[in-house]
């Protein structure tokens, strides 16, 4: 996906006449909300070919903004963005990326001010996951595991690996694993998309004892767009891969040409360098 060059679709104040707040009087009375959005997106094909359907309807998402924020009543502007955002993504395939600003001039604040206001920045990622299994039915894990994926609409599974057997790596006696690589589109932030595949590892019975030891589902991000990243809990792009037959086998499958930030090498010529073990 070309996420690069990205034009942008601009609506500016639309103004909302809505129920958000923390007070009973302002969901009852309600009070002017407006609205800024960047919709970040490709136009060039509308462009040359003048054509509305190749584009986003600034028209028909005017709309929609306006029935989605009559239509719920939250507390924070916060949520009132948070989850607008969500449902805009899902609903215009288009927009890669938007920028969403919830204004409140009338926010019952008791002083004099031009207004407040909350704006973030969403959109879809491209990550890339390591699955692994070496307890129990690990093909049903593992199946069980891409279902999980597949069920929730913040992520859009894209590609799948086929599933090869290797011999367990890192020096701890076990079992055979089964691994594969998952390619997938998701809205999810980094420590969203980790919290996320941690409740799909429990479902699936996973306990955390041994480190390297057995485990009846692993998933892992390998990548996540070109981020590379670190804090206590999350390690981007993943810190061993390089030296990971099993991971880079199947990644090379779905995804050889992907390029390590760090590394500079490909999928491919990582995979190469450990040696190809098949
Ligand atoms: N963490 C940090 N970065 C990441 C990331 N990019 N993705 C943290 C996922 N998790 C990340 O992992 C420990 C902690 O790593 C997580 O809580 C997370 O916050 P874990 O899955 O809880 O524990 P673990 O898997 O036992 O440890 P570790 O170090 O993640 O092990 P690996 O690297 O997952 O390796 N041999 C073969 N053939 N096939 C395998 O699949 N797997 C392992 C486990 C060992 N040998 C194997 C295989
Ligand atoms: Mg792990």
């Amino acid at each position: 996906m070309e996420t690069i060059f990205l034009d942008e679709i601009r609506i500016e104040e639309l103004e909302v006449y809505a129920y958000h707040g923390v007070y009973p009087e302002e969901n009852e009375k309600g009070q002017p909300f407006f609205v800024n959005l960047r919709l970040f997106t490709h136009t060039g094909e509308a462009g040359w070919r003048d054509e509305l359907t190749l584009s986003t309807d600034y028209g028909e998402v005017c709309r929609f903004v306006t029935e989605w924020m009559q239509g719920h009543v939250f507390r924070l502007i916060e949520a009132v963005a948070e989850q607008l955002a969500r449902a805009l993504l899902l609903r215009y395939p288009l927009v890669e990326e938007l920028e969403l600003e919830i204004r409140k001039p009338e926010a019952p604040i008791g002083l004099p001010f031009g207004s407040v206001a909350v704006r973030i920045r969403r959109g879809w990622h491209t990550a890339y996951l390591s699955v692994g299994s070496n307890m129990g039915d690990r093909r049903k894990y593992i199946e069980d595991a891409l279902r999980a994926l597949r069920g929730e609409e913040h992520t859009r599974v894209q590609a799948v690996s086929e599933l090869i057997v290797t011999a367990p790596y890192g020096g701890v006696e076990q079992e055979d694993f089964l691994n594969g690589a998952v390619g997938i589109r998701t809205l999810l932030t980094p420590t969203e998309l980790l919290d996320w595949l941690h409740t799909v590892e429990a479902a699936a019975g996973r306990e955390r004892s041994v480190r390297w030891g057995p485990r009846t589902l692993d998933l892992d991000i390998l990548f996540y767009d070109r981020l590379v990243y670190e804090d206590e809990r999350l390690i981007l792009p993943h810190a061993d891969l390089e030296n990971r037959f099993f991971v880079l086998k199947p990644l090379s499958e779905i995804a050889p040409n992907l390029r390590h930030p760090l590394l500079g090498r490909t999928v491919e010529q990582l995979l190469a360098a450990v040696g190809d073990e098949a």
